[in-house]
């Protein structure tokens, strides 16, 4: 089983609920890796897999990031430290009447060689918290074309229209046609 290198178990369960019907299996490696600070998730995950792969062959870890749009970069590569400092309730302050707002996921799959895979979705920061899913800013964010927050739908109702559903679909479309070519 390939392992994913991740200490989230919401990204986990998200992965799996995703590529177990598929027939795609990953094993949840619980362990940090050295994440370098730079503007782009990709840049992120390439430094983490050049020293991951000193020790390891083929494993999969993902970075990923809520922005705030009329704040460029916000919260972006700081997510989960802004998470756990001001918490949902002091990112909700910090917006204004344009209340537009992505989330980014960057997936990279090492089997010798890093491949990424990349997904984005847009919606608006909802007015107050809602739900009790998911994790992080799920509760405050709703995806364009509908008016539930993430953290008011299914695993698989995220999966659906999310950043890491989209990342998670082109990676499954690349293991399978590597598999059966
Ligand atoms: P790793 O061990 O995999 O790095 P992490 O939680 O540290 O797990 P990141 O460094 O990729 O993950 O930080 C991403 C943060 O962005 C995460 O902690 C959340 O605060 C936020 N985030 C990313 N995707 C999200 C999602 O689908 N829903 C809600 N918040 C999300």
């Amino acid at each position: 089983m390939i392992p994913f290198i991740t200490t989230n178990e919401g990204k986990f369960e998200e992965f799996r609920t995703f590529l177990e019907p598929l027939g795609l299996q990953l094993s949840m490696s619980d362990r940090e890796y050295p994440e370098v600070q730079a503007d782009s998730l990709e840049d992120v995950v390439l430094y983490g897999a050049s020293v991951l792969s000193r020790e390891l062959d083929e494993f999969v870890i993902e970075d990923s990031g809520f922005f705030i749009d009329p704040i460029p970069g916000f919260p972006g590569v700081y997510s989960k430290h802004i998470h756990g400092s001001i918490g949902l309730d002091g990112v909700l302050k910090l917006v204004g009447t344009d209340r537009r707002a992505h989330f980014e996921a960057c997936i990279l799959y090492y089997d010798g060689t890093s491949h990424v895979f990349k997904g984005e979705v847009t919606g608006t920061v909802a007015t107050e918290r809602r739900g009790t899913g998911g994790f992080g800013y799920d509760p405050i964010f709703i995806p364009d074309g509908h008016d539930r927050t993430f953290a008011e739908m299914t695993p698989a109702e995220k999966n659906e229209l999310s950043h890491r559903g989209r990342a998670l679909e082109s990676m499954a479309g690349f293991l399978r046609s590597r598999d059966r070519p």
